[in-house]
């Protein structure tokens, strides 16, 4: 690994054997920019977006932790994100490469330790393996207590052209829009003619295909899928984005929106492979 700057921000950058390379912001423990051997960048960041800690990042993939967007009592999205994560490991083989990094409640600033008293330590590996990118995030509590928690990895898909993006595998699914309308999806592709907020109740692999580039997601351990994009009203308001960058990308995050409590000295883990 090297350390790098992306903005202002320190970053480490990572290489694996085939030429595929992964940048991770401390700031968040941020995945920032995945390319794969071919030299495409998979990962939408917003041109608007602060780079230097005042704010979350607008793109790549926000750690959405301890909480989901407002379900919970807390920060919306968590601390996780605007929280400065150490580098802990990092390898590989002839195959592939890692890092790891490592939060836990010592690294807290101050507002945040003193909002979710919990003694916890969290760990984030992103591995690069061939055509594909692998997070494997686990929860420990570390506490004589149990903590409720929820967790995504807010990932976001740079698409290119969001009219000739649909995302497969989602038919029959159970879903709940921004509306909090519950329904089965009946269709086989989720087109993006408007705007998408949906909390889907289903694990299953997905397929996000774009004008260039299929995706293969799957997850272990999540619970539900979630799948965002703002569409250009939701966009227009957004000051960490620009009015037309919507049509660039998909967000689709592994989830586990319930605040299911973990018990004092046990360990979750969730794991996402995102393969092309
Ligand atoms: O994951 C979807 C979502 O929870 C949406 O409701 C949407 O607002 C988005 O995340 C972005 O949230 P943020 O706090 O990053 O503006």
């Amino acid at each position: 690994v090297t350390m790098t700057q992306f903005g202002a921000l320190p970053a480490v950058q990572f290489t694996a054997p085939d030429g595929a390379q992964a940048t991770v912001a401390l700031f968040g423990a941020h995945l920032l920019s995945w390319k794969t051997a071919d030299g495409v960048e998979r990962l939408f960041v917003s041109s608007q977006t602060p780079l230097d800690g005042s704010k979350a990042i607008r793109g790549g993939v926000p750690v959405i932790f301890p909480q989901f967007n407002v379900r919970g009592p807390g920060l919306r999205h968590g601390f996780a994100r605007v929280s400065t994560w150490r580098l802990a490991d990092s390898g590989g083989d002839n195959g592939s490469a890692f890092v790891e990094l490592v939060l836990d409640q010592s690294d807290l600033a101050p507002e945040h330790a003193q909002a979710w008293p919990h003694q916890f330590a969290l760990t984030l590996r992103f591995t690069l393996h061939g055509n594909a990118l692998e997070a494997g995030f686990t929860v420990r509590n570390t506490g004589a207590a149990p903590f409720p928690f929820g967790v995504a990895l807010h990932t976001y898909y740079d698409v290119g052209q969001l009219n000739a993006t649909t995302i497969s595998g989602l038919q029959h699914q159970q879903y709940t829009d921004h509306e909090l309308n519950t329904r089965i999806q009946d269709y086989p592709a989720l087109h993006f003619n408007e705007k998408h907020d949906r909390l889907y109740q289903s694990t299953s692999t997905l397929m996000l295909n774009t004008a260039s580039t299929t995706f293969n997601l799957s997850q272990q351990g999540f619970t539900e899928w979630v799948v965002w994009n703002p569409g250009p009203v939701d966009a227009a308001a957004l000051v960490d984005l620009a009015d037309d960058e919507y049509q660039r990308f998909v967000c689709i995050e592994p989830a586990r929106v319930d605040q299911q409590p973990l018990a004092a000295g046990a360990q979750w883990t969730g794991r996402h492979r995102i393969g092309i």
